[in-house]
């Protein structure tokens, strides 16, 4: 059944407008590619107006300025209370509007979400600075205050899950948030920030502006009185905020990038773990994932093993209707991102990759792509370099640890990285030495709220989550002064 559509404009200052414009654009559901609505389209004179909004917002006299820390917290988990309260219907949403299969987009939000932003909310009013002892008759503190504006640009793949992090760690750290989601999936950011006001957000602290990204996420990043850009999506992307970032001011920024993230798996590692996880890794969510174990290296003795126990279980996976909560992958995003995989597997076959299952579209409505296997893959190959973003498993064949450890560093990427093996000695060379943000041993895509998330290299810059994720949103502001006796 397809959910009630109840928000489709800009959301400032606690009230819905149409855009100055007065244009909207439509939105998707990727399962069969019918209109779902009419979004308002939000551009630069949009972003203008949610700025001032925010500003306001922000000032020192404001409601949300002289509120207690820890009501800050308060709000946050009565918002918690609400999207437990209408999980149902987001899951529902986010399947409609994503494509993300229903068994997911249900525990995600009973899991994954609630515990984060609970997580979140308990930051708010354990912020605190040091006394700091100085040489002399001086005495001296610091403060750590919310930096400002902050513009929370999101991807298309996880809308709940990047609107919940980005937008909770902000508000906990008392900054003031102007939100720019991805323009294939703008419905549950509206319908979150219906809850947020709901949850007594205060005027012009949470606003949100649906649009494009040349035009709309641009001029966020350009404007003078943001002071933070928090960014989740492409490298190409990412690199083109943070030279924006430093043209009319100078914005802090944390951006989340793409990865190509290696998996090794050891002659003396599990298979019976392994090949699920491994599988699970790049299959998950149609491998439209960031931590996507794109590149699997496996030792030459177990080599032929591990191949064909991931064509059978590639095989095994049931492509079709997300709604279906006995399907294990649904469709791709849009029809760019499915060509766009498609061209992949062929570049792979052309490369001399083997392919050994999948590799085409399933079906001719929506847009599904089966989970495809390659063998022998090569370094150099554009499928062993490039994020694909999509349900293709590489597998490349390497003999020594010292070898895969080069290897799986030799990429501009950094995001994360697994092993399987049953050797503490292997597990702790590889987690030292290989280049990521988070490494994984004997298992994959497991974490939490608690531990920091991010990548090296070209895969970002800073971390989420964890103790210090507010530390992003937070200026440190060191206090001196002069006293008649030292203390
Ligand atoms: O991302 P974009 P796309 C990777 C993945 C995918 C590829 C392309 O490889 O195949 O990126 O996806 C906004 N100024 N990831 O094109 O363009 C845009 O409106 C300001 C990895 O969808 O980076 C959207 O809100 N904002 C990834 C957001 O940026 C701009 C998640 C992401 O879009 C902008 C998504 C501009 N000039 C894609 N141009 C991950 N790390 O999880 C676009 N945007």
């Amino acid at each position: 059944m397809a959910p009630q559509i109840k928000y489709t404009k800009i959301f400032i200052n606690n009230e819905w407008v149409d855009s100055k414009s007065g244009k909207t654009f439509d939105t998707f559901n990727p399962h069969d590619g019918s209109v779902i609505a009419k979004v308002a389209e939000g551009d630069k004179a949009d972003i203008d107006s949610a700025v001032a909004a925010a500003k306001a917002a922000f000032h020192r006299n404001s409601e949300w300025r002289q509120m207690d820390a820890s009501q800050r917290g308060s709000i946050l988990n009565k918002f918690a209370d609400l999207v437990e309260r209408d999980s149902e219907y987001l899951a529902l949403l986010e399947t409609h509007n994503n494509g993300m299969v229903a068994s997911f987009s249900k525990t995600m939000l009973s899991n994954m979400v609630i515990s984060s932003l609970r997580y979140l909310a308990s930051l708010a009013d354990k912020i605190q600075g040091n006394t700091i002892p100085l040489d002399g008759e001086l005495f001296s503190y610091t403060l750590k205050q919310p930096v400002g504006v902050c513009g929370l640009i999101l991807p298309w793949n996880g809308p709940i899950a990047m609107f919940i992090s980005k937008v909770a760690t902000a508000l906990a750290a008392g900054c003031t948030v102007v939100v720019k989601p991805a323009e294939q999936t703008p419905l549950t950011a509206l319908a979150l920030a219906a809850l947020l006001a709901e949850a007594g957000v205060p005027r012009g602290v949470v606003n949100v502006v649906p649009g494009y990204g040349e035009t709309a996420g641009a001029a966020l990043t350009l404007h003078p009185d943001v002071a933070k850009i928090s960014f989740t999506g492409s490298v190409e992307v990412g690199k083109l905020i943070q030279q924006a970032a430093g043209r009319n001011n100078l914005k802090r920024v944390t951006l989340e990038l793409g990865g190509k993230s290696p998996l090794i798996i050891m002659n003396d590692a599990d298979l019976n773990i392994a090949v699920p996880y491994a599988a699970n890794g790049v299959f998950f969510h149609q491998g439209q994932i960031c931590v996507a174990a794109s590149r699997v290296y496996v030792q030459s003795g177990v080599y032929d093993k591990f191949v064909e126990a991931a064509v059978q279980y590639a095989r095994k996976l049931k492509v079709g209707d997300p709604n279906d909560v006995t399907t294990d992958n649904g469709p791709q995003i849009d029809e760019e991102q499915m060509k766009r995989i498609l061209g992949y597997v062929e570049k792979g076959k052309k490369d001399g990759a083997k392919l050994m299952t999948g590799g085409k579209r399933v079906g001719s409505k929506g847009y599904y792509v089966e989970p495809t296997v390659f063998a022998d893959v090569q370094d150099e190959m554009a499928i062993a370099k490039d994020e694909i973003f999509g349900p293709v498993q590489s597998i490349l064949k390497f003999e020594t640890l010292e070898e895969v450890i080069d290897r799986a560093n030799d990429t501009k990427y950094g995001l994360s990285a697994g092993i399987f093996t049953t050797s503490i000695e292997n597990a702790l060379q590889y987690s030292k030495h290989v280049e990521a943000g988070t490494v994984w041993v004997n298992t994959y895509l497991m974490g939490g709220p608690q531990v920091p998330f991010g990548g090296f290299k070209e895969s970002g810059i800073g971390r989420e989550n964890g103790l210090g994720a507010v530390d992003a949103y937070l200026e440190v502001k060191t206090v001196i002064m002069a006293l008649s006796k030292k203390v």
